[in-house]
């Protein structure tokens, strides 16, 4: 499970809230004490209609909380577009780095390759700034699962090990809650191309639409989602409420190592 900070002014769920490195850091070591095996950090929000940051403030945003938590040994991802943060962040040890664009800027698979760090190659339809104005897909599975297959094939071509990566449909990234449910219904295929699957819904909009909630009234059917999407093949989920959904993957699984000592 990879717990969620984003040392950012703007991303939709915490913005602003932990853009100070000190609080960026606090909240990291309070969710891998909550049991996040990874915390994922950004500086860049890719929320609908938000804009580029520049690499220096990107940078500034970032390393110091990277570089906070791995001298503290936790395991970090770095949540980043730019080769430029990827070599950053693998020189000071982030374990893994996650691409919501996998890895088509020019120099980041030789980024990632060189670092021998895990990678989260997840599809987006256009850009952030554009991505949600009117999504259109002929076949919104097919042509998510080949993309990603190609981006996958893409980062061994480079020198990527294939153990080392995971794939992500990218909740919300250029889709309409039709096209997030579709895909949520489609992980065992994907998880079938052969990598471990992550699924990204916490306290997306499809949350929202489902609902009804705002933002911070979204935590339940996030929990919901991060379970079935468990179910349905993800390995690795990406989440704001670790404690809540650490708990939920707890009670499914002593239910499910349950069932075959139980006594008729
Ligand atoms: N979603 C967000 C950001 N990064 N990475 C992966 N692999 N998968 C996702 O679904 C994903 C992601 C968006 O969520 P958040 O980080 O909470 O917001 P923002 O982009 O506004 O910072």
């Amino acid at each position: 499970m990879l717990g969620i900070v984003n040392a950012t002014p703007n991303s939709f769920s915490d913005g602003g809230k932990f853009l100070e490195p000190s609080r960026a850091i606090e909240r990291a070591l309070q969710l891998h004490e909550e049991g996040a095996h990874l915390v994922d950090v950004g500086g860049e929000s890719t929320r609908p209609g938000a804009a580029p940051v520049p690499l220096d403030e990107e940078l500034a945003r970032v390393m110091p909380v990277v570089e906070a938590l791995v001298a503290r040994g936790v395991a970090v991802s770095v949540d980043t577009m730019k080769p430029e943060v990827m070599r950053a962040a693998i020189d000071a040890g982030c374990a893994v780095v996650n691409d919501v664009n996998a890895f088509r800027a020019p120099g980041a698979i030789e980024a990632v390759a060189r670092g021998k760090v895990g990678v989260i190659a997840m599809h987006m339809q256009g850009t952030p700034s554009t991505m949600q104005q009117s999504p259109r897909y002929d076949d919104v599975v097919a042509e998510v699962a080949s993309y990603l297959h190609e981006r996958a094939k893409a980062l061994e071509a480079g020198g990527v090990a294939a153990d080392d990566i995971v794939i992500d449909p990218g909740f919300g990234f250029g889709k309409t809650l039709e096209h997030n449910l579709a895909l949520f219904r489609a992980l065992p295929a994907l998880a079938a191309l052969g990598y471990p699957v992550l699924a990204g819904v916490s306290r997306k909009r499809m949350v929202g639409e489902i609902t009804g909630r705002p933002l911070e009234e979204r935590a339940a059917g996030s929990v919901a989602a991060a379970l079935l999407a468990v179910q349905n093949g993800a390995r690795l989920l990406r989440v704001h409420d670790v404690k809540e959904t650490v708990d939920a993957i707890r009670v499914w699984r002593a239910i499910e190592n349950s069932e075959n000592t139980h006594e008729p």
